[in-house]
């Protein structure tokens, strides 16, 4: 996948760090459960196989790596896009799920330091790690949001062309 723009990195920035992406569908089909009027009231919220049901959200770990945009990419060919974490509870459950940093939907690259969703939700919700996001300039500005490992999953802004392998 060629990367958007040409890496600024220098060659010793680059981690060895396995990134594994985390995809999130928002759009969750409600069906409402027929045989027992007492409960059709009540939204019955379904997950394709393999993928996680988290506050109203579907939620996939996939076993691959890659910068942000190939990352985008990947998700949206499973319909999908980068995972929006829009509330607490999803934070703290879809950390339970990681091992590795993972990139999610949060960005950047349209304003400098106006933060939106890859897939258009206007979430609120954020869970910044402390003194982030920085865009840092030795990674030429940081435009991607990631839940980093070693700050206990909290977000961080990076270099969008980080390649995480
Ligand atoms: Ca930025
Ligand atoms: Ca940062």
């Amino acid at each position: 996948m060629p990367p958007a723009h040409t890496s600024r990195l220098p060659k010793t920035s680059n981690t060895a760090m396995a990134m594994y992406l985390l995809l999130a569908v928002a759009l969750v089909a409600p069906a409402l459960s027929a045989p027992n009027p007492g409960l059709r009231e009540y939204p019955e919220y379904r997950c394709a196989e393999g993928w996680r049901l988290v506050d109203q959200s579907c939620f996939l770990l996939a076993d691959v790596s890659g910068n942000w945009e190939a990352s985008q990419i990947f998700c949206n060919a499973e319909g999908a896009a980068l995972a929006t974490i829009s509330s607490e509870l999803q934070q703290e459950t879809l950390k339970s799920f990681l091992t590795e940093s993972v990139w999610i939907g949060l960005n950047d690259m349209k304003e400098e330091n106006v933060f939106a969703w890859a897939d258009g939700s206007e979430s609120n919700f954020t869970s910044w790690a402390e003194n982030e996001p920085n865009s840092h300039w030795l990674s030429g500005g940081e435009d991607c949001v990631e839940m980093r490992k070693v700050k206990d999953f909290q977000w961080n802004d990076e270099s969008c062309e980080l390649i995480r392998q």
